[in-house]
C-alpha cells in the first residue's frame, strides 16, 4: 500500500467550499431549533465560514445562497471575506420559495413567470461578476405531484429554452452547474431527477456547463460512484454538494452515515482526474446542522473529507490493476478494503502540525473561546435555511 507519506503533498491543495446557510438555524418541517450564537448577518455567517477555514486550513472559500445571503454591496463583502482569509465561492440562485413559482419556475407554462425565474438568474450572475464567484449553481424545485398534471416533455424544451437564455450571460471565466435530485418538493414527477436529464440539459447549452451532484439526491441503494466515475469521463463533472443522508436528503455530516460510500466516490474521484491542481471540480459541503453546533459540524465535516480523500490517495492503483487483468476477484476487493481500512488520524494530524495548523481542529476550536464569544454576543440569529 501507499504510505501516507507518499501522498501528503496531494492534501496541501485540498479545497472544500462552505454554505452560508450551514450557519443559519435550521430544521425539518416539523421545527427549526434556535441556537446560541446564530449568525444575525450574512456578515457573521462569513465570519464563521472563516473560522472553519483558520482551524482546518480546508475551507478557503464560502457559498451564498441568493435571495438568503442579499447585500447591497457584494464587493465589499467580498473585501470583507478576503479581510477574514476566504473567499467568496459559488453563487446557489433560489426559484423555490415564491409563490409566483408554485407550478414552474424556469419550466412555467406562463412567459412572465419564466422570464421572472429567468431574471433572477441573470442577477445572481451580476452577484457573481461583484463577488469573483466562478460558478452558478441552479437547483430546481420544478416538477408535478399528479400525473397528467403537466406535460413532461413540454417542460424540458421550456427548460432549455430558460437555460440557454441565462448560459447566454455566463462570463468566459465562469460555469454553469446544473444540480439534479429525484424527488422533493414535487413527488410524481421532477424536472431534472437525474444525472442523466442534468447531462443532456448541460451538454446542449456548451463547454462552460456542468453538472453538479448532491450525495443526498440519490434512490437508496444508487451507485454513487459510478455516476462520478462516468460525469468525469464525459468531462461533466462540473461540482459536489457534499452530505450525507440515511433515508432522503437528509443533509446530515459528510461521512456520517456512509464513510465506505465517502471513500468509493473520493476513489472515482482520484481516478478520473478529479482531484488536485489540474481539476476544475468543486468540493462543497450541502448541509443542516439542526441539532448539533454548527461551526463544529462543518469542522466535522471537511476532516471527514480530509480523511476519506487520504484514504482514496493511499489505494494501491498498481496492485489493484494487476488483480483486476489477473481476474482475482477477492485480491482486488482486499487491495480496495486495505485502502480503506487504513487509519489515518494520527498521520494526519502530524501533517496539519507541519503546516501550522491545529493537530486536532475539534478540539483547538473547543478550547478557542469562539464558541462562548459568539453565544454572547450574538442574540436574535436568523433562520436562514432549507433543508
Ligand atoms: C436542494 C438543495 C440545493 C439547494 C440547497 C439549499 O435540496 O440541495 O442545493 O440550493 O438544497
Ligand atoms: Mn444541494
Ligand atoms: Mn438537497
Amino acid at each position: 500500500m501507499t504510505t501516507f507519506s507518499a501522498i501528503s503533498a496531494q492534501l496541501a491543495g485540498q479545497a472544500i467550499e462552505v454554505p452560508s446557510w450551514a450557519y443559519g438555524n435550521s430544521g425539518t418541517r416539523f421545527k427549526v431549533f434556535g441556537s446560541a450564537g446564530t449568525p444575525r448577518t450574512v456578515e457573521e455567517k462569513i465570519a464563521d465560514a472563516a473560522t472553519v477555514n483558520r482551524f482546518t486550513g480546508l475551507a478557503p472559500l464560502v457559498s451564498l445562497h441568493i435571495p438568503w445571503d442579499l447585500v447591497d454591496d457584494f464587493g465589499a463583502l467580498r473585501r470583507y471575506a478576503e479581510d477574514l482569509g476566504i473567499g467568496l465561492g459559488t453563487i446557489n440562485s433560489n426559484t423555490f420559495q415564491d409563490d409566483d413559482y408554485k407550478l414552474g419556475a424556469l419550466t412555467h407554462t406562463d412567459k412572465r413567470i419564466r422570464q421572472k425565474a429567468i431574471d433572477h438568474h441573470l442577477a445572481c450572475i451580476d452577484v457573481m461578476d461583484q463577488t469573483g464567484s466562478r460558478d452558478l449553481k441552479i437547483w430546481l424545485a420544478e416538477g408535478t405531484n399528479y400525473p397528467g398534471q403537466g406535460d413532461m416533455r413540454g417542460r424540458q424544451d421550456r427548460l432549455a429554452e430558460s437555460l440557454a437564455t441565462i448560459y447566454d450571460r455566463i462570463g468566459d471565466d465562469q460555469r454553469l452547474v446544473l444540480e439534479y435530485k429525484f424527488f422533493e418538493p414535487a413527488f410524481y414527477h421532477t424536472d431534472v431527477p437525474d444525472w442523466g436529464t442534468s447531462y443532456v440539459q448541460v451538454a446542449a447549452l456548451g463547454e462552460k456547463a456542468f453538472v453538479c451532484l448532491d450525495t443526498g439526491h440519490h434512490a437508496p441503494g444508487t451507485n454513487i460512484e459510478f455516476i462520478v466515475a462516468q460525469l468525469l469521463r464525459l468531462g461533466k463533472l462540473g461540482s459536489f454538494d457534499f452530505n450525507s443522508r440515511f433515508y432522503a436528503d437528509d443533509d446530515l455530516i459528510v461521512g456520517a452515515a456512509d464513510p465506505f460510500q465517502l471513500f468509493r466516490i473520493m476513489v472515482e474521484v482520484v481516478r478520473g482526474g478529479g482531484y488536485g491542481p489540474d481539476s476544475d471540480v468543486a468540493f462543497m459541503l450541502d448541509q443542516c446542522h439542526n441539532i448539533e453546533k454548527k461551526i463544529p459540524g462543518q469542522i466535522r465535516s471537511v476532516l471527514n473529507v480530509q480523511e476519506m480523500t487520504a484514504r482514496a490517495l493511499m489505494l494501491d492503483n498498481a496492485a489493484l490493476q494487476q488483480a483486476q487483468d489477473e481476474g482475482d476477484v477477492l485480491g482486488a476487493n482486499e487491495i480496495f478494503m486495505d485502502a480503506f481500512y487504513t487509519d489515518v488520524r494520527a498521520d494526519l494530524a502530524a501533517w496539519r502540525e507541519e503546516q501550522g495548523l491545529p493537530a486536532n481542529p475539534m478540539r483547538a476550536y473547543a478550547e478557542s473561546g469562539y464558541q462562548e464569544q459568539i453565544e454572547a454576543e450574538r442574540v436574535g440569529g436568523t433562520q436562514a435555511s432549507w433543508n
